[in-house]
C-alpha cells in the first residue's frame, strides 16, 4: 500500500497546472449544458477489474522475458493491485484465475483484500489447459475439450472444476464466474459442430444451476485460437445463444479482442443490452486478433463508441456489468500497462459522458448524418483528462499515476523484495 501522505506530496507540484487545465474543460462542457460536478462525480465511481492473470508479464509462443519482482503468489498479485489502486482509485477489485489462484487459506485471502480496499470480482475457471490434480498419471483431460468433449469423464471434470471455482469464490466473496472454453477443432470433419455445441449448452446448464443466490454467470466468446478451424462459443450470437440455454443469470461477456477484423463491436453490445444478455466486458485492444494490447491504444474511437452504447443501454448512466481489464504484458511493467488501460477507459467513459444526446438526437430524427458527426466528434475531441484527475484527485489518488508509480520505485522495491528471477502464474 501507498502512504497516501507520499501521494499528496507528489501531486502537490502539479496542482496548480491541474487547476487551469479543469478550469478549461468545465468550460467546454458547461457549453453543451453539461455540469462538470456530474461528470467528475460519475467519474470518481467508476470502477475496473484488474486481471489476476496479468500483474505478471505475458509472453508469446516465441519467448517470455519477466521484468522481475514479479508477484509469486495471489497475495503479492492482491498487493500489487492494492498498490494499483491507490494510484489510480478505480481499480477497485481483482478477477482470479483458477488454478493459476489457488490460494490456501481464502478466508485469510479475503480479509488481505478486504485490509486494503478491494473486493473479488468475477472468478475466471480454466479448462484449457490441463490442472496438474488430473493429470497425476501423464493422461491429458483437456486435450479434445471440456464441455464439448466426448469423452464425458472430461466434461464432468471440467463441470467439477467450474463448481469448485464458483465454491472458492463464494469464500472469497466474489458474484460471478466467467466460463471461456478453448473447445472447438483443428481439423474439419474433427467433431459434430453441433453436437459439441449441444454439449457445451448442457455443461453451462449444469454450472448455471449451480449459481449461489446473487450470482451472475457470463459465457465469453472468441472466434479462434486455440481451436483454429471452429471455435463453439465463436461469436455473439453462439454466445447468446448459450447463456439462454444456460439460464436467466446467465449472460455475455464481450471481450474487445475476441472478434474478426473489423466487426461493429459497439453495434454487438447495443443487441447483447437490447435482449438483457450484456455481462460485462474485458478491456485490450487488438489490432489483428486476441492480441491482448493495451485497451485504447489502437481504436480508441472504438472504445468511445462502446461506452456511447452503453450509456444508452443504461438510460443515461454506466449499467452495472462486470468491467475488468484482460491484458498481455510482454514488454511494458504490467502495472504501467495497467494503469494507462485503466485510464483509457476512463477517457472513453468520460467522452461518452460528454456527448451532447439532445443534440444528438435531434440529427437523428432529421436524419442528419452530418450534425450527428459533428456531437459525436466533439465529444470525442474534448480533453475529459483533467476531469479523470480530478475525480481521482477526491478520491485520494495521483493525479499522474504513471509519473507517481515510477516516483515511488515499487518495481525497484518488488525486485529487491520478491527477486529478479520471478514469474507470475498467467498468461
Ligand atoms: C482468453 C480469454 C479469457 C482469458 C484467457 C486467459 O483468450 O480472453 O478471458 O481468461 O484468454
Ligand atoms: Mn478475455
Ligand atoms: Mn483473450
Amino acid at each position: 500500500m501507498i502512504d497516501p501522505s507520499r501521494i499528496a506530496e507528489i501531486n502537490r507540484p502539479r496542482e496548480s497546472d491541474h487547476r487551469a487545465d479543469l478550469d478549461h474543460a468545465a468550460t467546454q462542457i458547461t457549453r453543451i449544458g453539461l455540469d462538470a460536478d456530474d461528470v467528475i462525480g460519475a467519474l470518481a465511481g467508476f470502477s475496473v477489474a484488474a486481471p489476476s492473470w496479468a500483474v505478471g508479464t505475458g509472453g508469446t509462443r516465441f519467448g517470455r522475458f519477466p521484468i522481475g519482482g514479479e508477484p509469486r503468489n495471489t497475495e503479492e498479485k492482491v498487493d500489487d493491485v492494492a498498490v494499483l489502486h491507490s494510484l489510480t482509485r478505480a481499480n477497485g477489485s481483482i478477477s482470479l484465475h483458477v488454478p493459476w489462484d489457488d490460494p490456501d487459506d481464502p478466508e485469510a485471502l479475503r480479509q488481505q483484500a478486504a485490509d486494503r480496499g478491494l473486493f473479488f470480482d468475477a472468478m475466471n475457471s480454466n479448462t484449457f489447459q490441463d490442472n496438474p490434480s488430473t493429470t497425476d498419471d501423464g493422461r491429458t483431460t483437456y486435450k479434445f475439450g471440456s464441455l464439448a468433449n466426448v469423452d464425458a469423464d472430461a466434461r464432468e471434470t471440467a463441470v467439477a472444476h467450474n463448481l469448485a471455482v464458483i465454491d472458492l469464490g463464494v469464500e472469497l466473496g466474489s458474484k460471478a464466474l466467467t466460463v471461456w472454453l478453448a473447445d472447438g477443432t483443428n481439423h474439419p470433419g474433427q467433431a459434430d459442430l453441433r453436437r459439441q455445441f449441444e454439449l457445451v449448452a448442457e455443461g453451462l446448464r449444469t454450472i448455471h444451476d449451480h449459481l449461489p443466490d446473487g450470482w451472475r454467470m457470463f459465457t465469453e466468446h472468441k472466434p479462434y485460437e486455440p481451436a483454429f478451424y471452429s471455435t463453439v462459443n465463436n461469436d455473439w450470437g453462439s454466445s447468446l445463444l448459450l447463456a439462454q440455454a444456460a439460464g436467466e443469470r446467465a449472460s455475455c461477456l464481450v471481450d474487445l479482442g475476441h472478434h474478426l477484423p473489423n466487426c461493429n463491436i459497439e453495434q454487438v453490445v447495443s443487441r447483447l443490452a437490447m435482449v438483457g444478455r450484456l455481462g460485462g466486458f474485458h478491456f485490450n485492444d487488438s489490432k489483428y486478433g486476441d492480441d491482448d494490447l493495451t485497451t485504447g491504444s489502437i481504436k480508441p474511437f472504438q472504445l468511445f463508441l462502446i461506452f456511447c452504447e452503453l450509456i444508452t443501454a443504461g438510460g443515461g448512466t454506466l449499467p452495472d456489468l462486470a468491467y475488468m481489464i484482460d491484458q498481455s504484458h510482454n514488454l511494458k511493467d504490467p502495472l504501467e500497462d495497467l494503469i494507462q488501460a485503466t485510464e483509457a477507459t476512463a477517457i472513453a467513459y468520460a467522452q461518452a459522458l460528454v456527448v451532447d444526446r439532445a443534440t444528438l438526437r435531434e440529427a437523428q430524427d432529421a436524419s442528419d448524418p452530418a450534425l450527428a458527426q459533428e456531437v459525436l466528434q466533439r465529444a470525442f475531441r474534448t480533453d475529459v483528462r483533467p476531469l479523470i484527475a480530478e475525480a481521482r484527485l477526491r478520491n485520494g489518488g495521483a493525479l499522474d499515476p504513471l509519473g507517481a508509480y515510477r516516483a515511488i520505485g515499487y518495481r525497484h522495491a518488488m525486485i529487491a523484495a520478491r527477486g529478479r528471477a520471478t514469474v507470475a502464474t498467467g498468461l
